[in-house]
């Protein structure tokens, strides 16, 4: 797992140390029966939910997705437990547009909430909603970034029907004014790094509510911009040469952020690691392995309550980082790197150690939540349950994703994926580029010249969704 150059000491003994914390799990059990509240759905036995996503973890920075460098061990075994995903896409790779993907099940052309900052449309019936009205406790911990950024409380009125709701808009700084908002709006300070904090209290929300159908969303800032982990994860990394993707150019990976407002000459994380994107990467997988810790703990708890075997625990991310790849940074691109994020299902009554390769979107969240919670689809939702796919079924799936992104630093474009083909058009639904996935992974070779045919044939995949998204 560890490049050429790694510091061998620490990281092997980093993964003994991760080995002999997994190695007390218990084997999980058919679960869902031992609920307490009677039944939602017909013959249906539902399961508590965890849902735990990353802020722009691309979907390869995961050693179970054979990553050469990053230390994941805790994701690693919930995959090894569960369903990977090897082929996720964002619908769309930016922060709030994603947020009001995952919460309305609808893509950004239907919600009009396609840039930074917009709010959830007031109205839209939200994934929360159909839960407490299913019986569910919801609960939410983290960044939250709908409505509003900044170091700032999320209002009533702003959080997507949640029950229970601690955390803050968006703020980038991991190791000061570490302070989440609880309902009452009242600020808590942790004298903790961000992503350490944002475990505490997900740990503290989920003792809370334990022993009540529960449906608990944590949303991690890991490992959005600026790189700044802990010590001791970094020390894991302090020797990696890291291993550059063959489409991987050398740039200035520094980024700038709005909260607070940082200068290139007076930033303390542009004066650690400058325009060296070798130092961002070690910082990047730093503040993954992290993020890999805290989930580890969360899992812990909800094992030690003894609610492993019926809750459903999903992982995943907003977006990627293009972190060099064709010579970009940041996400909102059409690119792999920036489009595909990881995707685990642990699913009690389904497979252990599967990985799929259909092709999945975030937009299949919300029906996929409702599916395990045995509660009834909501029509306004789009996308597809992946509980077929985690009890090995699933023949059927039609391999087939849609992503977007509009007015955005990566400007304005449509992406449709259909088996191995990747075609991508303006906004007038013109294509641009064609991909070939199967040969070409890392999208070095446009095709569309040679494959106008196929090119063809996707567009009008496109412009169906296009139709079916832009109906009033
Ligand atoms: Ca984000």
């Amino acid at each position: 797992m560890a490049g050429p150059c790694h510091n061998a000491v620490p990281r092997r003994q980093f993964l003994q140390d991760a080995a002999a914390g997994v190695a007390g799990l218990s084997l999980l059990g058919l679960g869902c029966e031992g609920q307490r509240r009677a039944q939602v759905g017909a013959g249906a036995r539902p399961c508590n939910l965890l849902f735990i996503f990353a802020d722009q973890m691309h979907g390869f920075a995961l050693g179970c997705m054979n990553h050469p460098d990053v230390l994941t061990p805790h994701l690693d075994q919930l995959a090894a437990s569960g369903t990977l995903f090897r082929n996720c896409y964002s619908a769309a790779p930016v922060c709030t547009p994603f947020r009001a993907n995952l919460f309305t099940g609808r893509y950004g052309s239907q919600t009009g909430v396609l840039r930074n900052n917009q709010r959830i449309p007031e109205g839209a019936r939200t994934l929360a909603a159909a839960l407490n009205d299913g019986g569910y406790t919801t609960s939410y911990v983290g960044k939250w970034h709908l409505g509003a950024t900044g170091n700032v409380a999320v209002p009533a009125h702003l959080r997507g029907d949640f029950q229970h709701f601690i955390g803050y808009q968006a703020y980038n700084d991991y190791e000061k004014n570490v302070i989440f908002f609880d309902e009452d709006m009242a600020p808590r300070q942790f004298p903790r790094h961000r992503t350490d904090a944002t475990g505490d209290v997900a740990i503290e929300r989920l003792e809370a509510i334990a022993d009540r159908r529960f449906a608990l969303f944590v949303s991690f800032q890991s490992p959005h911009y600026p790189e700044q982990p802990s010590p001791r994860f970094l020390d894991l990394y302090r020797d990696l040469r890291p291993t550059r993707r063959p489409n991987c150019q050398e740039i200035d990976p520094y980024i700038g952020t709005q909260e607070p407002p940082s200068r290139r000459e007076t930033d303390p994380v542009y004066r650690i690691y400058g325009n060296n994107l070798d130092e961002y990467l070690r910082r990047y997988y730093a503040l993954v392995t992290q993020l890999d810790d805290n989930v580890g703990r969360i899992l812990d708890r909800l094992r030690q309550l003894g609610r492993e075997d019926d809750t459903v625990v999903i992982f995943t991310s907003d977006h990627g980082d293009m972190q060099g790849s064709h010579g970009l940074k940041n996400k909102n691109r059409y690119y792999e790197e920036s489009v595909r994020i990881p995707c685990i299902v642990r699913d009690p009554r389904g497979k252990r150690g599967d990985a799929r390769e259909e092709l999945v979107s975030s937009v299949d969240f919300f029906p996929s939540v409702l599916d395990y919670a045995g509660l009834a689809p909501e029509p306004t939702a789009e996308g597809r349950s992946v509980l077929p796919l985690t009890r090995g079924r699933g023949s059927d799936w039609e391999d087939v994703v849609i992503s977007e992104s509009c007015g955005a630093a990566g400007g304005d474009w449509l992406m449709v994926r259909m088996g191995r083909y990747k075609l991508v058009a303006d906004r007038r639904l013109q294509p641009v580029v064609l991909f070939d996935l199967e040969r070409d992974p890392y999208e070095m070779r446009d095709v569309l010249a040679q494959e106008g045919r196929r090119a063809a044939s996707l567009r009008q995949r496109l412009v169906a969704w296009h139709e079916h998204v832009t109906r009033g």
